[in-house]
Parts: C-alpha cells; structure tokens; sequence
C-alpha cells in the first residue's frame, strides 16, 4: 500500500473511531467526578481550564484556529517593599478612643483615615505573565472535545479536521517547574501553525520586549510596571524572564518576524518555563537550564512525573456521590440542568474535587499564597488587584485545606504571615505605641503592613493578625506537630496576643477590654448627627473584634498549657482574657449584636457577617452545646438573608459552612445550590462576580463540614447530610488530633465509617446521639463510654483503624 493509501486508511479508521455515537462512548471515558469536559472551545476566559503548579499555571482555551495560553506567574508584581507608615500613635490612638466613647464619630472619621492610611498609592496589583497565541491553517472542526482531567490534571483538546484527528495536552509540572504542551495529528506532517507569544499594554505602553532566538524559542522579558495613575517609581516591580521552546518532531520550523512557524510537523512539543527576580537574581539562567532538563527529559517522563507528584495529593481523598443521566452530560450543560433544578448530586462530588484541584494548582511548599484568583488573572490592573485581602479572602482560601488532608499546600500561607510579622512589628511600634505585630486589611506580595484605603469601613480593620495565626493553630489541631507548635505557632500567637495586650482597652461602661478603634469589616451603622442619621463605621468593641481575639486568647492558653509554659507572659494572657468584653451578645430581638452599641447597620444585608466569626471559622458558637447562640446565629442570619444577604460567591460559600455547622444540612445545602446558580461559571470558577477563587475553597470546605465536624472538641459523622445526598461515600477527610476518616451512607443514614488514629489518646465520637459499635482492626469490640451529648469516647490507639456502624 503506498503512503498516501495507508494515510487514507489511517483516517477512515480514526473517523470511524470518533463517529458521532463513537465521540459519546468517548466522553463517557471521563470519570463524571473527575473531568470538567465541553464540546467547544471557550469563547471567554471563564470557560478556559485552568492548570497551575502553584506558582506556574495557565488558562487553556482549547481553540480550533487559535489555541490562546493566558500565563501566569505567581511574582508577577508591580512594586517592591515599602516601609510607609503614617503619623498614628499611642497618643492620638487614645484621643479617638475617648472620642468614640463619647459617641463622637465625625471628628475621629475625619481624622483616623488621614493620619492611619496612606491612599494615594493605590494597592499594586498581581499581573498576567502574557499569552501564547498559536494559530492554526484550519478553523473549522467536528467531533471536538476539550477536557481537563482531575485525576491527572491533564488539560487537553481534540478534533477531527479533514480527516485528521488533532490532540493537544498540556500541563504544569511541579517537579520540573514547567509548562508543557504536546501537539499531535493522526497523520504525518498535518501540523503547521504559528506561535505567537504577548503581553497586554499597560495603559498604552508596552510592557514587555519579544524576540526570537535561533530558530526554535520564543524570549519575552521585562519589568512588571503599573503606569496607570501611579509614580512609576512606585509602579516598578519585579524583572521577569518568559521562555517557549518548540521541539517538533518532522516538519520545519521557521521565523517569521516576532513569531515562529511550524511547518507539516507530525508533533510538537512546547517547553514554556519563566522565572522572576522576586525568587532569584539568576531567574533568566534558571528559567533556560528548566527549558534545557525538560527537553531532555522528554516528555514522557515529565508526564509521568507530573501526575505522579500531582496524585500524590489528589488521591488522598474521595467523595462520591449519587449519578443521575445528567452527570454524564459536558460540564457546562450539567451546571445549566443543576442551576435549573435537576437532580445530579454528584455534581457536588466534581465541584469538592476540583476544589481540591484548585488548591493543589495554586499553592505548593515555596510558591506564594493563592491570591484572589488563586494564579490564575489575565490583567494587568486585575479586580481588587488579585491582592491579599485580609478581611476574609486570603484565609477562606485555606478554609479546606487541613479538612481535605492537603495540610502542607498552607505553607505559602504561614510563610506569608512570617513576613507579614517581621514588617507589622516596626508598625505596631510605630504608629499604635504596641508591641508584636499588627498587619492591615489587604496586602500584596511584598507583605506591606500600612494601610491603604479611602474609608474606614474597610481600611480600619486590624484583626487580620489574630484570624491569620488561628490558621497556625488549627493546623496544629490537625497535625499534633510539636516542633511546628513550639518553634512556629507559639512564637506567633504570643506576639499577637502582646499586641492586643497594649491595645485593648476598658470600656467605661463596664470596665471589660475593648478593641478599638475599629470596624465590622465592611458595614456602616447609622447613627444621628445634627437631627440627621449618618452612616458611620469606626466604633469601639465591634463584636468581631471581640470574637478573633477571644479566640485567639483561648487558643494560646491552651498552646501554653500543652506546652507547659508558665510565665509572666502567660499570667499576662489570663488577666487579659478575663477581663475581655464578650464577642457574643444578644439585641432585644435575639441576635447576635454586630456591635458594642444596638446601631443599625446601614446596610442589613451586608456580605460580610462578621459578627458569626464565632460559628465559623470560630468555634465558640454550637448548636449542641451553647443553643442558645446558635438559636441567635440563625436569627442573625435570617435577618441578614431577608435583606438580600450572601450575594457575592464568597459570602455565599460563608453561609453554607453556618448552616453546616448550625447542622441544618437541607439549608447548607440550598446555598450550595444557590451558589451553583448565581456565582459559577461554566469552567466552575466562582464569581463574585468577577472571578474570585475564595468562594471556591469556601464552599469545598462547606461540602466537608456538612459531612464531617470535629470543631468542638469531637468528631461528628454526617452533621448536616441533605436528603438530596441519600447516599455517598468520603474517604481520606481529616478531623483534629489527625483521625483520617472515612464515612459511607444509604438512605441518609450512617451505614459505616472508618477512624484511623494518628496517636494514642480518647477518642470522642457521635452520630445523631444514636448507638454506636465501634470494633478494632481484629474486629473486636471496643469499649466505649456514651456522655449526656451521646458522645462516645474510647480509648483509641495510634496507626489503628477501627470501624463503626450504629446499632440496629
Ligand atoms: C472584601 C470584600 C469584597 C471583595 C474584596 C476582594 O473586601 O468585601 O466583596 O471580595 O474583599
């Protein structure tokens, strides 16, 4: 047969393969739980799939005619460190404190914001590292598939043109630091296309230069700017180096002024890899010796190595949940049946992995915290600059991550706070007369602690200290790590504690220790001024204040008798958390007060709650054991929700983890749902709208509070079960003191879970306050006391898996 004949043949058999009914079993292929799949290429950049290795990712559009790989960068920055404190001080601190007392607001507005921030340079933002275009000979296609594969984080196309069938797989590799992208066709020599690589301007002006080198890279190199508005001083920020390197099996390659052409190659493989000075001075010499190791390596063992460094964190957990005929359906035609109503609780099962997908893409051990948009941000002046929002945002990124046993993707996180800490010391000092250390509501890469804000209701919120140490702790809480408590975790807390220490104060009232001058991030009150109500927002007290640092008191209490640290430190804690005004306190209609004061709040359907910190993430708020604040929490809610509450991505991922953990499953639910309805996109993002990746992890997290709770002090099995997952199955979900549990259920009910102890010690569990038998790994039963909440506590031993079932 000549070549031309066996070409033929080749393609019959390859359109035979993907036929119509054919291309269906194809798509079946997909693990419903595992694939976010479409039969089209994305039109917008919230329909491309996302791929990252936590420092280095990519949105994949899967076009037909032009393939567009939007990069990223987790460094790309404008700025650099600034040291710029304003004029605030012990002293002046104390006047507006004696004013808000006074109930004089207006003149302590007037001055705080001038003295305490500094807004003329506006926050910097995160930027897109650029674009890879490439564009193809052919635009038209059939049987087209685009897919991201959870299970190996694998972004791939594939279509037939003209009897040819075209694939292309990319992925982030963690291991080798690279971005890699192979393209193949059916026949010998069908691929030619142009590559293309760019960087949106920066309000006109360039903002990076191109090259070709030799015959087969593409360079682009440059200074992250933000011209826009700023001192360009202030706006120059990290030097970047971006490399793509085009490997092509057949064919030929060629350049064609700032582009490169290849020619009827049979495949290609693209080595893209970037490095900024943010991570080295010799990021051009690191980013072409991780070109060179990755060609040579090839790309089947960067394939293998990727996915087995990736399943290593993807495996560890597993939700399943019921299929019905519409899970089998392309991603965004599922989304559009459950924003219509139809059953598919397996939808959940997708949503919780890609979470975890998320998580594991934007966050490893030595890159930078997941920003607003995890890495994934196509601007260069992108919404609230893909910053570091301290009010809720950067740490309800992390809300999942000890629950879905990804404990160690938090280190960007803590490394963070660690930065945060050296620079918020010199500010603590220096503009609140305090010790440890203070940092403000939004922050960027380079951990600035000033604050830069136009008003109060959000720039004044000081608490971010307290709530991101917290994160310290309850990781500890997972872990049992010694070291990391002694040498990480007590350091900072003590710090934090010494600096509310020096900034509470009695409250002339009652004489209990009050935060201020301070906010409930980011609502207004109304108060009367002159025979007219105003919208005020710096007050003293604000419960959330008053809830963090309550908090954050007991946490370091209990660190320091763990660690059986007595000292004048720890006499200082006690007096202090004594003396400590409540954060929960009721208003005549029984909710919890949003503020020291029974204000009204200029807007009763704000997105942040703030004054439920102690439901969630907090602890101090249980419906089993205080009712009576939880009867108050739902009231709250209710209120907040009445007036169109919960309407961004975020705040509604907040409020299923309430109502997981005011164990009403049916409502959790119901936002899941909402949250599904009015904050997703088709590539699953959340929106808040825009795109914000916190409503993502929030509502992951959500989806293992309503199965699993170990928040006070004992493991809940199945505490807010909707009746729309009647039946399911978890695996590999953490509860504290680092028990691995597994729970399978029928019909709503408990039929059996695992409970592997990391250490010796009592083991307190419960299921609705009903019977358990628990038996050990010989199958024997254990012995077990039941307490008046129907806990039950045995006495459990390390490496040991033990079973449990409920007694019929
Ligand atoms: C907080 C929120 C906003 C937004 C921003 C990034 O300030 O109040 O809704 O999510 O962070």
């Amino acid at each position: 047969m000549s070549t031309a004949s066996k070409r033929n043949v080749l393609s019959l058999i390859a359109a035979f393969l993907l036929s119509p009914n054919i291309a269906v079993s194809e798509s079946a292929e997909h693990d419903p739980a595992h694939a976010i799949w479409f039969e089209q290429p994305a039109l917008n950049w919230d329909q491309a799939l996302p791929i990252g290795n936590g420092r280095l990712g990519a949105m994949v559009f899967g076009g037909i005619g032009h393939e567009r790989l939007q990069l990223n960068e987790d460094s790309m920055w404008a700025g650099q460190p600034t040291d710029r404190f304003n004029r605030g001080s012990k002293v002046k601190l104390d006047a507006y404190r004696e004013s808000l007392f006074n109930g004089d607001h207006a003149s302590v507005e007037q001055g705080i914001m001038r003295e305490l921030s500094i807004n003329q340079t506006p926050v910097r933002s995160h930027q897109t590292l650029g674009d890879l275009f490439l564009t193809f000979d052919h635009a038209e296609a059939s049987h087209f598939h685009r897919a991201l594969d959870l299970k190996t984080a694998v972004a791939s196309v594939s279509y037939m043109h003209d009897g040819v069938r075209f694939q292309r797989q990319t992925f982030s590799s963690q291991p080798d630091q690279i971005l890699v992208s192979r393209l193949t066709a059916s026949e010998p020599g069908a691929l030619s296309f142009t590559l293309r690589l760019s960087r949106p301007e920066d309000n006109g002006i360039p903002t990076a230069t191109t090259r070709v080198v030799g015959s087969n890279t593409l360079v682009q190199s440059g200074q992250v700017t933000q011209v826009g508005g700023i001192d360009p001083n202030d706006g120059a920020g990290v030097r970047f180096f971006n490399q793509v390197t085009v490997v092509p099996i057949g064919g030929v390659l060629k350049k064609l002024g700032k582009d490169l052409r290849v020619e009827n190659a049979d495949s290609v493989i693209i080595y893209i890899a970037a490095n900024t000075d943010f991570y080295t001075p010799d990021y051009v010499d690191r980013t072409r010796a991780q070109i060179n190791a990755a060609i040579n390596k090839g790309w089947k063992a960067l394939k293998r190595a990727h996915i087995e460094d990736y399943q290593a964190l993807y495996h560890r957990s597993v939700l399943t949940l019921e299929e019905t005929e519409n899970t089998s359906l392309p991603t965004d035609m599922r989304l559009q049946g459950v924003q219509q109503g139809a059953p598919d609780p397996a939808f959940s099962a997708l949503y919780y992995h890609y979470g975890r997908y998320l998580l594991i893409s934007s966050s490893r051990v030595g890159s930078q915290p997941a920003n607003l948009q995890g890495i994934w941000n196509r601007h260069i002046r992108a919404p609230w600059n893909a910053d570091y929002h301290l009010n809720i945002n950067l740490q309800m990124n992390y809300w999942p991550a000890d629950l879905v046993n990804l404990s160690e993707l938090q280190r960007p996180l803590f490394e963070f706070i660690k930065r945060l800490a050296v620079r918020g010391r010199k500010r603590a000092r220096e503009n609140f007369g305090a010790r440890g250390w203070v940092s403000p509501h939004a922050t960027d890469i380079w951990a600035d602690v000033w604050t830069r804000a136009a008003r109060p209701y959000w720039g004044l919120s000081h608490n971010s200290n307290a709530w991101l140490v917290s994160h310290l702790v309850e990781s500890y809480r997972f872990s049992g790590d010694e070291a990391f408590l002694r040498d990480e975790v007590y350091p900072l807390l003590r710090e934090v504690c010494e600096f509310y220490f020096d900034w509470l104060v009695p409250h002339p009232q009652n004489g209990l220790l009050v935060s201020g001058p301070a906010v409930s991030p980011e609502n207004r009150f109304l108060v009367e001024e002159g025979g007219e109500l105003v919208e005020r927002s710096t007050t003293m007290g604000p419960a959330m204040d008053q809830q963090v640092i309550g908090q954050l008191f007991k946490s370091t209490l209990e660190v320091l008798d763990h660690l059986a640290i007595s000292n004048e430190f720890s006499e200082e804690l006690e007096h202090k958390y004594r003396q400590l005004s409540p954060g929960i306190r009721l208003d005549e209609n029984g909710r919890i007060m949003e503020w020291f004061y029974p204000y009204r709040e200029a807007e009763p359907g704000h997105r942040h709650i703030s004054h439920l910190y102690a439901l969630y993430p907090g602890s101090e708020i249980h419906p089993l054991l205080t009712p009576e604040f939880a009867d108050a929490a739902r009231k709250t809610i209710e209120h907040r929700l009445e007036h169109g509450g919960a309407a961004t991505g975020w705040s509604r991922a907040w409020m299923i983890n309430f109502m997981a953990r005011l164990h009403d499953g049916e409502t959790a639910k119901h936002h899941l749902d909402v949250l599904y309805q009015r904050s997703t996109s088709s590539n699953l993002f959340d929106l808040h709208p825009p795109f914000q990746i916190d409503g993502n992890f929030g509502a992951t997290a959500a989806i293992v509070e309503m199965l699993l709770q170990s928040h006070a002090g004992y493991i809940d099995l199945l505490p807010a079960l909707p009746r729309d997952w009647a039946s399911g199955a978890v695996r590999g979900i953490k509860a504290r003191s680092g028990y691995e549990v597994g729970v399978r259920w029928r019909n709503g009910q408990l039929a059996h879970s695992t409970l592997r102890a990391r250490e010796d010690g009592l083991c307190r569990v419960r299921y609705q306050g009903r019977e358990l038998v628990i038996t050990d790994e010989q199958g024997r039963e254990v012995a077990a006391s039941k307490n008046e909440y129907g806990i039950f506590i045995f006495d459990a031993h390390a490496e040991t898996e033990y079973q449990l079932t409920t007694k019929i």
